[in-house]
C-alpha cells in the first residue's frame, strides 16, 4: 500500500464515489466491510430462528403464510450478504466457520427468546424498524456491492415492519388478554430492540473509521434517535405504554430514553445471557445436516471438471 495508492482513494471517498469490487482499497478498509458484512449475513440466518420457531403454531393461514415470507426473505438476505463479502475476498466457509467458532458476532437482538404469537409481530415492528433505520443509512454507503443489497433488503424488510405494526395495532385494539399479550411482548423487545443499534457513540471503536470512509453515513446513537422518534408516537397511539418511565420528548421534539443496561447487551453478545449457546446449535447442526449437499455439490463439480478435461 503507497501513500499515492490511499490519496487517490480517499480522493474518490470525498468525491462520493463507489467503491467497486476488484478495486484498490486499504486493507482495513476491507477488513472492516468483511466483519461487518458477514456479522450481518450472520444476523439474517441466525434471525431465522426466533420467528421459524413460531411457522407451525401461525394463528391463521393468512398470519403462516405471511410469516413464511418473511423467514425466507431473511435466507435471502443472509445470500446476498454473504456474496458481497465474497466480493470483498472472504470465502463461505471462513464466514460460516467465524460464525460457528463463536468468533465473528450476530446481532444480540436474536439471542433474545420468542415467548407468545404477539413476540413475531412486535419483532417485525421493532426489529424490522429499527434494522431499516440503519440499513436505509447503509444503502447509501461507499461499497457498491453492499449499498446496493441494502436496497433491494430495505424494500422487502419495509413490508416486514408493516405486517408487524399491522398485527400489533389490531391486537392493542382487541380482547384484554389480546392487549396484554401485545403490551408483554412490547416491554420484553423494547430495551433489546434500542439496544440492537449499538454502543453509545463514546463506546464505538468502529465508527471513527467507518465514518471517515463513508461506510456508516450516521452513528449508532443518531440511528436510534431516528428509530426511538418513529415509533415512540406510534407504538403511544396504539395504547401501549413503553418500558422507560424516562422516555420524555425534549424542546427539539426529539424522544429521549432513560439509561441503557449496558451491561445485559455485553452479557447476551458475550453468550452468558440469553440464547446464545441454543442459537449457535442450531446453526451447527443445520450445517452437519448440510454435509451431503456440499458433498453432493463437491461431486457433481469434480465430475464436469473430470468431462472438461476430457
Ligand atoms: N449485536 O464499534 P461498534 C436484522 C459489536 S439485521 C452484536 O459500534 P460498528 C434483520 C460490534 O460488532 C441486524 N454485536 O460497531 C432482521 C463491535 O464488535 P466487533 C444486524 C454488536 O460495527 C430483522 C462492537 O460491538 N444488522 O435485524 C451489536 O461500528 C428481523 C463495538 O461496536 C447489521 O449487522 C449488536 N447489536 O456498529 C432479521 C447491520 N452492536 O465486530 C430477522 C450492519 C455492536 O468489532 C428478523 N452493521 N456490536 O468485534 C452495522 O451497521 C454495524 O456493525 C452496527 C455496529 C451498527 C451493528
Amino acid at each position: 500500500e503507497t501513500p499515492e495508492q490511499h490519496a487517490a482513494f480517499e480522493a474518490r471517498i470525498a468525491r462520493g464515489e463507489k467503491i467497486e469490487a476488484g478495486d484498490w482499497m486499504p486493507a482495513e478498509y476491507r477488513r472492516q466491510l468483511i466483519r461487518m458484512i458477514s456479522q450481518h449475513a450472520h444476523s439474517e440466518v441466525v434471525g431465522m430462528l426466533p420467528e421459524g420457531e413460531w411457522i407451525s403454531r401461525a394463528p391463521s393461514l393468512k398470519r403462516k403464510t405471511i410469516l413464511m415470507a418473511k423467514v425466507q426473505d431473511e435466507a435471502g438476505h443472509g445470500q446476498y450478504l454473504y456474496h458481497a463479502a465474497e466480493t470483498l475476498g472472504a470465502t463461505r466457509g471462513d464466514m460460516l466457520q467465524a460464525l460457528l467458532s463463536g468468533k465473528a458476532k450476530y446481532s444480540s437482538i436474536f439471542n433474545y427468546p420468542t415467548r407468545s404469537w404477539a413476540d413475531v409481530g412486535m419483532i417485525g415492528w421493532l426489529v424490522d424498524g429499527a434494522a431499516i433505520k440503519n440499513q436505509t443509512m447503509l444503502a447509501g454507503c461507499s461499497y457498491g456491492p453492499y449499498s446496493r443489497a441494502m436496497v433491494r433488503i430495505c424494500s422487502e424488510e419495509t413490508f416486514h415492519h408493516k405486517q408487524g405494526k399491522e398485527m400489533i395495532v389490531q391486537y392493542a385494539q382487541g380482547t384484554p388478554e389480546q392487549r396484554a399479550m401485545a403490551q408483554d411482548a412490547l416491554n420484553r423487545w423494547w430495551w433489546p430492540a434500542v439496544m440492537m443499534l449499538g454502543p453509545h457513540d463514546s463506546d464505538s471503536p468502529n465508527t471513527g473509521a467507518l465514518s471517515r470512509w463513508g461506510i456508516k453515513l450516521k452513528s449508532n446513537d443518531e440511528v436510534r434517535q431516528e428509530f426511538i422518534n418513529e415509533h415512540v408516537p406510534e407504538l403511544l397511539e396504539a395504547g401501549l405504554t413503553i418500558p422507560d418511565p424516562e422516555m420524555h420528548q425534549d424542546e427539539q421534539g426529539n424522544w429521549k430514553h432513560g439509561p441503557i443496561d449496558w451491561d445485559e447487551f455485553w452479557a447476551v453478545i458475550r453468550g452468558e445471557r440469553g440464547l446464545n449457546k441454543e442459537r449457535l446449535g442450531a446453526r451447527q447442526a443445520a450445517h452437519d445436516d448440510g454435509a451431503w449437499v456440499r458433498e453432493a455439490l463437491q461431486a457433481y463439480t469434480d465430475r464436469l471438471r473430470g468431462v472438461a478435461a476430457d
